[in-house]
């Protein structure tokens, strides 16, 4: 640490040499991350409240507020009502807090177990590790749609919760969220469904009738949403977030903190102090937008993503790995090879593409800061890249 600080010109300066290294979201080469350059007014909204401490609510009681406000509206966009539930870091510590209600809600089952879809996030595996309960992973089907009979096989008295994936990481597929709340149904096994990128698609390609089938509260068996902000939200990072049908939740398993210089309060959360900021700037951003904003956003994301696919389907040697529900496209070999090669020569060239060699895809996401240009060089470069490599 230095003796003496040095100006803040100075430290500018070496921070604009230093942060050099970053990609830039508006660069164009960043195609596979599932975050974006938050709304404007996001940004300075949340530098305006940026101490703002909701791990001390009590001090806060303006932002508490704010917090409940911005659930119960998205608790409705998500087809419920009198929803409960509070902003994370992101999905994973949703994620986490889902699978610990899961657990503790059956405090009769000795050695708990999941059940959900092979292609759900790693957070769950991190969850499953911390909170000591064995995940049952259910086949995909040659689509890459989760394969229900497996699924419903993988249950027994061990469950004590099910996970259905409303937008997967690696393609952005649905889970048929009915037909697993059928099997929880007269259970006492809770239902959670990981929106974290969908949350903030699918009512918008829902108005664009785009999507049609139920994945939120509207299934009645549906406990709890993970949808994160700082995805497809257009929030600052970080803001994830968990919606919880069950008021009583916090009562029964909340943390109680009683020494807090602002009084008795009780939390779900993993962190303690947490940032206010963040959900001020998504109140803001909600507000902002609203519906139609958001529809604009989605819209614009899917016109982009039909082009990509467009444009794939033109390309001899690769092809779709399956067609897109939401702005995330995999692209795959037409005879089965190895992706892997291609994703190399893409990264030579700068692409920051995802890579999932279990499924052998490359996995583009369109996010809001992907513009048509981008993709028109990019295809331009997978085009070369099958052609030198004579696939
Ligand atoms: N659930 C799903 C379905 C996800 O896709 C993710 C993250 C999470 C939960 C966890 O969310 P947090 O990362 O907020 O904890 N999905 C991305 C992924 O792993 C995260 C990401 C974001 C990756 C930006 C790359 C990137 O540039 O692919």
């Amino acid at each position: 640490m230095l003796k003496n600080g040095l100006e803040k010109q100075e430290i500018l300066r070496i921070l604009e040499e230093k942060l050099k290294l970053d990609k830039l979201y508006d660069s164009g080469s960043i195609l596979g991350s599932m975050c974006t350059e938050p709304l404007d007014l996001g940004i300075e909204i949340c530098m305006k409240y940026i101490s703002k401490n909701l791990g001390d609510p009590g001090l806060f009681l303006g932002t508490t507020a704010l917090e409940q406000e911005l659930v119960s509206e998205i608790g409705e966009l998500f087809g419920g009502k009198h929803i409960m539930g509070t902003f994370t870091t992101g999905g994973s510590e949703a994620n986490l807090i889902a699978l610990r209600i899961a657990k503790k809600l059956r405090p009769d089952i000795k050695n708990p177990e999941v059940v959900l879809s092979q292609s759900a996030h790693i957070s769950f595996d991190k969850a499953a590790d911390l909170l000591d309960i064995k995940l049952r992973k259910a086949h995909l089907n040659e689509d890459f749609t989760l394969d229900m009979n497996h699924f419903e096989s993988l249950m027994n008295q061990n469950t004590c919760g099910v996970v259905g994936i409303a937008g997967t990481t690696s393609l952005g597929l649905v889970d048929p969220i009915e037909e697993i709340g059928k099997k929880t149904d007269g259970k006492d096994i809770s239902f959670h469904i990981d929106a974290a990128f969908g949350g903030f698609v699918l009512p918008f390609l829902e108005n664009l009738n785009l999507h049609s089938s139920p994945w939120d509260f509207s299934v009645k068996s549906v406990d709890s949403i993970t949808a994160d902000p700082h995805k497809m939200g257009m929030g600052v990072i970080p803001t994830g977030g968990i919606f919880l049908r069950d008021k009583s939740i916090l009562q029964k398993i909340g943390f109680e903190i009683p020494y807090l210089a602002g009084g008795n309060f009780k939390h779900l959360h993993i962190v303690g102090t947490r940032p206010g900021g963040t959900i001020i700037a998504f109140w803001a951003i909600l507000k902002s937008l609203g519906i139609n904003g958001f529809n604009k956003i989605v819209e614009k994301c899917m016109d982009n993503t039909n082009y990509l696919v467009k444009r794939i389907g033109g390309i001899k040697g690769i092809k779709i790995a399956t067609k897109p529900v939401m702005n995330i496209v995999g692209i795959t070999t037409e005879n089965g090879d190895t992706i892997c090669k291609i994703d190399e020569e893409l990264r030579k060239r700068n692409w920051m593409t995802g890579k999932f060699e279990k499924l052998n895809l490359i996995r583009v996401v369109v996010m809001p800061h992907v513009q048509k240009v981008h993709l028109k060089n990019f295809v331009k470069d997978l085009e070369n890249i099958v052609k030198i490599l004579k696939f």
